[in-house]
């Protein structure tokens, strides 16, 4: 398509999608319109690859998700078919700017992190290498709050994405499925039948998900909640208006809102109602897509991958017994090996309170015949292993790690550390009786929306080099190794990063009001808040500095920009401390005449993929300081490295294998490993060993207790002083010296411009492996036995 075509079909869908004229079209009419026009072009590989999948018999890919943390959809569609520069021209020709219009798409955040962000890079990767898949979730109204603070504390006020018209989804009001709960199981000729009291209908939403150079594209499936019977004309007619309305509020309800905690929120009804809805709608849509195109259920592992990703969707297992034995009359047994052979598990995380439990009460209750099916699958397994100590359902809690792993061919770990830790841990004993089950897949990130879209500078240079073949084979990046020792390269690198951080720079000063040097070190920590990822770890360092900076203002301080972002769970209330505590400190610091020329601290409000895809291009330290043991793999720290940014970060998750690959002269090391910290944290006085060896800690942590960033209120931060010299369980004290004498180190190297440079190329050129093309293969052949659709 050339870019006067493209035009006149921005124009066509203006006019005749729209109904609005050029003349007074806004930005938002202008995106539209492009949009439409993108979206026609993807319409025909879709349907293809469908065709082609049907026609190959392919065996499908299914990744259940509660989340999907999409973000912005036009550019990545735009880049994928190759019409960026057409867009370009397209719309400058009807006077207008791509990237405003680009930038106009709300974020779709329909997740919370990096498990979310997975599972979106995953169905990038997927299409771009041509298998046959679909990826189901849930059509949040709401996406993750917006973030904002006021005066200094996060205030939450609900996301509205679907406010405006979304321009990529399909609905498919014909695609529908009953989902029930409650009510009772009762025998009938033999067989055990359950008849719920409560229905809501799943409908379905389609997005098209094109892989690069649009060769292929997979869907995108999420259910909307919707009631059985819309309206009560009979409430109505009896003057009940609100009374009327409210079957279709109440369904509606199981879609409405993403949960916003990123670890376990125990208890909740809506959430296992949730996690149902979405599951069994579909596993329904799974098995009617299979039997239209065979009748023989026992081919099912051979044609239908699953993949749950974490334990979210866990009820699939039972799920899809109830489907195999209730409803089709398979043996039980039979039934159980059949689902156990389409399922596959991805664990998240090894922290204890983050492990789903759900009563027995309100299992039984949301779901009578899961619940007796979960009992007859662990009395199965049990009478199978004898020798086994762990159940399944244990202390009146129905265990959804246990439930998963038992009914899971193949569970991963997503880095070479935490699927060690898993067999070491939480999964000891299954491990122990399933010794081939558990494999690792280390994380990735897709090259196309992480360096190609979101670092056009880097990628022209790269690509200027050693073309265009590493935006799908990423390891190709090695090839510019040999460039790490030409000065000529080093210059127009360190250029690129400079034009970035100057862009940055801009968009701070126009939208924050500060500004920031770009000269200075730009120091990027962004992520979720969590105690575990340590933002305090990294806030103390910064206050350490400030006042050693205030004993030798005239010294040769290296300037640098701390910056943080990362959205805190509504209710994890230390976490909200922290960011208090960040920007308290931040405007203590800021406004220091004596120090603010050195070291600033600026935190923008709700991060999101959008401004990870601004931030990350721009940074010169990547800030990966978990306690060792505690991040499962981290996917940011992968953004960074591929992107030339340096990492300071402890021994932990995928940390490990880019130290490992960018080689430890090209990291920046510091912290006790895991086993360290397992021993060190039975130390009960730590915290105060820790501090007593460290007078830099012991005043930084005086200054928070003092009231040093909170005009003298010593009340303000105590309980995070008090946490830092008590429990501590994190290990901040612990690990702060090392990490002071590291961040100096990381201070030398910046002020050598040349070096810094060399090693940031190292870390582009070695970090290819991290591409979830590489993850996504890793799968098909370990997990899945799946293969791509493309010749
Ligand atoms: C569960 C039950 C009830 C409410 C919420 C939840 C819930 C929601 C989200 C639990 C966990 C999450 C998200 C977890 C997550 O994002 N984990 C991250 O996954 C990444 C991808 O594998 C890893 O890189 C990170 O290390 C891991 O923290």
């Amino acid at each position: 398509m050339t870019a006067p075509e493209l035009r006149d079909a921005i124009l066509r869908h203006l006019t005749y999608s729209l109904g609005k004229d050029a003349g007074t079209a806004t930005v938002y009419d202008w995106r539209l319109a492009l949009s439409y026009a993108v979206r026609d072009r993807i319409v025909d590989p879709w349907f293809a690859s469908t065709k082609a999948a049907y026609a190959k018999q392919s065996k499908r890919v299914y990744y259940l998700s509660m989340e999907f943390l999409i973000g912005r959809l036009l550019e990545d569609a735009i880049v994928n078919i190759g019409l960026l520069d057409e867009a370009g021209e397209a719309m400058n020709a009807l006077g207008q700017d791509l990237t405003t219009v680009m930038l106009d798409e709300p974020d779709a955040a329909l997740g919370n992190g990096g498990l979310g962000r997975l599972a979106a890079c995953f169905l990038e990767s997927l299409s771009t290498i041509g298998t046959p898949a679909y990826g189901y979730g849930i059509r949040y109204e709401h996406g993750l709050f917006k973030q904002s603070f006021f005066e200094g504390r996060q205030q939450e006020a609900p996301e509205e994405w679907l406010q405006q018209v979304h321009t990529w989804e399909f609905e498919r009001p014909e695609a529908a499925f009953q989902i029930g709960f409650g009510g009772s199981v009762k025998e009938q000729g033999g067989r055990m039948l359950w008849s719920p009291d409560e229905a809501v209908v799943a409908t379905a939403h389609d997005t098209p998900i094109i892989g690069w150079r649009g060769r292929w594209a997979n869907t995108l499936r999420l259910w909307e909640a919707r009631a059985v019977h819309g309206f009560d004309l009979g409430a109505f007619n009896r003057g009940d208006y609100f009374g009327a309305a409210e079957p279709e509020a109440s369904a509606r309800t199981i879609s409405r809102v993403l949960y916003p905690d990123d670890t376990t929120e125990d208890g909740k009804r809506l959430r296992l109602k949730q996690e149902y809805f979405f599951t069994a709608a579909s596993l329904r849509d799974v098995v009617r897509r299979f039997d239209s195109e065979y009748d023989d259920l026992s081919l099912l592992p051979q044609k239908v991958a699953i993949q749950l990703n974490d334990t979210h969707p866990a009820i699939a297992g039972p799920e899809l017994v109830r489907i195999l034995h209730d409803e089709k009359g398979m043996a039980l047994d039979t039934a159980i090996e059949t689902a156990r052979g389409c399922l596959n598990y991805t664990n998240h995380t090894l922290l204890p309170e983050a492990l789903e439990r759900w009563s027995e009460g309100l299992m039984g209750d949301l779901l009578p015949r899961h619940m007796d099916l979960i009992r007859k699958i662990d009395e199965v397994h049990a009478k199978e292993y004898p020798a086994r100590t762990v159940a399944m359902v244990e202390n009146g809690d129905v265990k959804m790690g246990e439930l998963a792993f038992t009914m899971a061919s193949h569970v991963n770990g997503v880095s070479a550390l935490h699927t060690e830790l898993m067999k070491e841990t939480v999964f000891q004993e299954l491990h122990a009786l399933h010794p081939e089950r558990i494999v690792n897949q280390t994380n990735g990130v897709t090259p196309r929306r992480w360096v190609l879209s979101a670092n056009p500078r880097l990628s022209s240079l790269v690509s200027g080099k050693i073309g265009m073949n590493w935006v799908d084979d990423l390891e190709q990046l090695k090839e510019l190794e040999p460039l790490a020792e030409d000065s000529g390269f080093r210059g127009d690198y360190d250029t690129a990063k400079r034009s970035n951080k100057a862009e940055l720079s801009n968009w701070f000063a126009k939208t924050h009001g500060v500004k920031l040097d770009p000269e200075a070190m730009f120091d990027v920590q962004i992520k979720r808040i969590h105690e575990y990822k340590r933002q305090h770890l990294n806030i103390l360092e910064a206050i350490a500095l400030w006042q050693e900076i205030h004993d030798d203002p005239n010294g040769d301080w290296t300037p640098r920009v701390k910056i943080f972002g990362g959205k805190a769970a509504p209710g994890y209330y230390f976490a909200k401390e922290i960011i208090y505590l960040i920007n308290s400190v931040a405007e203590v610091l800021n406004n220091d005449p004596v120090t603010s020329k050195y070291l600033k601290v600026v935190y923008p409000p709700n991060y999101n993929v959008s401004l990870a895809e601004q931030l990350i291009p721009a940074a010169d330290l990547s800030e990966q300081i978990s306690t060792a043991g505690k991040e499962a793999s981290g996917t940011g720290n992968m953004k960074f490295a591929l992107n030339g940014a340096l990492t300071i970060g402890t021994l932990d998750g995928a940390n490990v294998e880019i130290c490992d690959l960018v080689g430890p002269d090209n990291f920046f090391l510091f912290g006790m490993t895991e086993p360290q910290v397992v021993a060190r944290r039975a130390d009960p006085e730590h915290a105060a060993n820790a501090i007593a060896a460290d007078p830099r800690l012991a005043r930084a942590i005086e200054a928070i207790r003092n009231g040093a960033f909170s005009g003298g209120d010593a009340e303000r931060f105590k309980p995070i002083a008090d946490d830092l010299s008590g429990k501590d369980y994190f290990l901040v004290c612990s690990d702060f010296t090392d990490y002071w004498r590291a961040q100096r180190e990381v201070d030398a190297a910046y002020r050598d411009s040349d070096t810094w440079t060399r090693m940031a190329v190292l870390n582009t050129a070695r970090s290819g492996w991290f591409s979830s093309d590489r993850t996504i293969r890793g799968y098909m052949s370990d997990v899945w036995r799946a293969s791509s659709a493309l010749a």
